[in-house]
């Protein structure tokens, strides 16, 4: 296996023509899954569904599923030998099928079955064994999740955090692969090889290892100024938007700053986050972050390489954590968000739980019964739709509320030499009363103890 280090994986493309937007052909593949003992059916359903999302997400056509209970992965190919062979008939009548086809009719492409997708982490060996055995390219859960963070990325950032995701991952799968290749892939590196005596899979890790540690500069450099853009940001109030993937963050960003974040009916659709300002503008100012969906066993290397854009949570002062209302597994979703934010150390930043899309329900009962429902069982939450111009009001209303209840009144005396600040009071603080005389203007206002001290500073220069 050959690793190009300027575009990390070409050969991943190669491999799967799905990313390779030249082909159009849909291309088919099969779910697998372990149902391992503590593992409900209904999470397990729940999970199946998921990835079947994953794939649509990836542009895959899902032909079927093949699932087995289990104590635990088989160590040598993840499933049991007596399933890995009903899979490998599965795959060969369906090859032979669609050869048939073929053979009719010379107008039809082939269309057998490319992908093999499993619902777990799989480790190197476990993945090319099965591969081996049953003849379909293997991709577990997160490759396809690593995929979907590649093909969304944006932003530089945001590229340079997936490239580190993706090496990471590759490591180990090119050494397996390498040490398989037997005495090709052990061969004595030539040219450009580190001096004698290393293996080619010693020599692509360390290529892999420089790489990272390359980009990791370059992380390291965009987080220096985003540490400064926080900083002077500092002491403004910000509300982060954080929760399951697709479950409406991006588009209740949109609705309550009036922007345009892109929203999709896809998985992942947002990977960078923007600042904006909550609109109307209210006071104090309130500044509103858009931040990456999670989602069940979100690949480790990603929570790490999108720290920093979770870290706008960990530096928010109230969360909203957007729940879709409209999804059976939502309590699933409620636990892994609260997980990921107690990694990430965000787990005692206020927060107000936001179910959104109760529009699904269309009967005007049943959206009462849930409100009802969710409201009993999460106080304080707020049931909502993303959609309503008067829920999206409530919300804001609800955001201003809580910063409301932290200002606090204050006075302060501008002599007419000082006017210059009288826009900067407007503009930060509930202005209460405002009174002239001859030396210069009075005013009574309610702000956030941060702009009072800060008025109070300017005022005495
Ligand atoms: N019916 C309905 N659909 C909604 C609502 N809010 C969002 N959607 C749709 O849900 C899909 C996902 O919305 P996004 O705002 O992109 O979700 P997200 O949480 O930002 O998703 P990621 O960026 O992938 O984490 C889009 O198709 C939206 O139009 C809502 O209140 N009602
Ligand atoms: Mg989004």
């Amino acid at each position: 296996m050959t690793l190009f280090l300027n575009s990390p994986h070409p050969q991943f493309h190669e491999r799967h023509p799905i990313l390779n937007p030249e082909k159009t052909r849909v291309p088919r593949a099969l779910i697998v899954a372990v149902q391992l003992d503590n593992i409900s059916d209904v999470e397990f359903e729940s999970s199946l569904a998921e990835l079947g999302d994953l794939a649509k997400t990836l542009g895959l056509e899902v032909v079927g599923q093949f699932t087995q209970k289990r104590s635990s992965f088989d160590s040598t190919a993840y499933m049991g030998v007596g399933k890995r062979e009903e899979i490998r008939q599965f795959l060969e009548s369906e090859q032979s099928d669609s050869d048939t086809l073929e053979r009719g009719d010379p107008q039809k492409t082939k269309n057998h079955v490319e992908f093999i997708l499993v619902d777990h982490e799989i480790s190197p060996s476990q993945a090319l064994n099965l591969e081996n055995e049953v003849g379909c390219e293997v991709m577990d859960r997160t490759v396809v999740i690593l995929e979907i963070f590649h093909r969304n990325a944006r932003s530089h950032a945001a590229r340079v955090q997936v490239e580190i995701a993706r090496l990471s991952y590759m490591a180990p799968r090119l050494r397996e692969a390498a040490k398989r290749a037997g005495p090709l892939g052990r061969q004595r590196s030539g040219t450009g090889g580190r001096g004698t005596g290393q293996s080619r899979s010693q020599v692509d890790s360390q290529k892999v290892r420089d790489r990272i540690a390359e980009l990791q500069k370059e992380i390291d450099v965009m987080e220096a100024s985003r540490d400064t853009q926080r900083s002077q940001r500092q002491g403004q109030p910000l509300v982060a938007l954080v929760g399951y993937t697709n479950a409406g963050k991006s588009t209740l960003m949109r609705a309550l700053t009036g922007t345009d974040a892109l929203v999709a009916n896809k998985l992942f659709a947002t990977l960078d986050t923007k600042v904006r300002t909550l609109h109307p503008e209210s006071v104090p100012r309130v500044l509103v972050s858009d931040t990456v969906g999670f989602i069940k066993n979100l690949p480790h290397g990603l929570v790490a390489s999108f720290k920093s854009t979770l870290d706008e949570a960990l530096s928010a002062s109230l969360l909203l954590h957007v729940i879709d209302a409209g999804d059976p597994g939502l309590e699933m979703q409620i636990e892994v968000t609260d997980k990921v934010l107690a990694e990430i150390g965000a787990d005692s930043v206020p927060r107000i739980r936001v179910f959104n899309k109760i529009d699904y329900l269309n009967d005007a009962v049943a959206q009462t019964e849930r409100i009802a429902e969710l409201q009993a069982k999460y106080p304080g939450c707020l049931v909502l739709s993303a959609r309503r111009k008067d829920d999206i009001t409530k919300l804001h209303q609800a955001i201003v509320h809580v910063y409301q209840q932290q200002l606090v009144e204050s006075e302060i005396f501008l002599p007419w030499s000082a006017q210059g600040l009288r826009g900067e009071i407007f503009a930060s603080c509930e202005v209460l009363e405002e009174r002239a005389d001859a030396a210069g203007a009075f005013f009574r206002f309610r702000a956030t103890p941060d702009v009072v001290a800060r008025l109070s500073e300017l005022s005495d220069k």
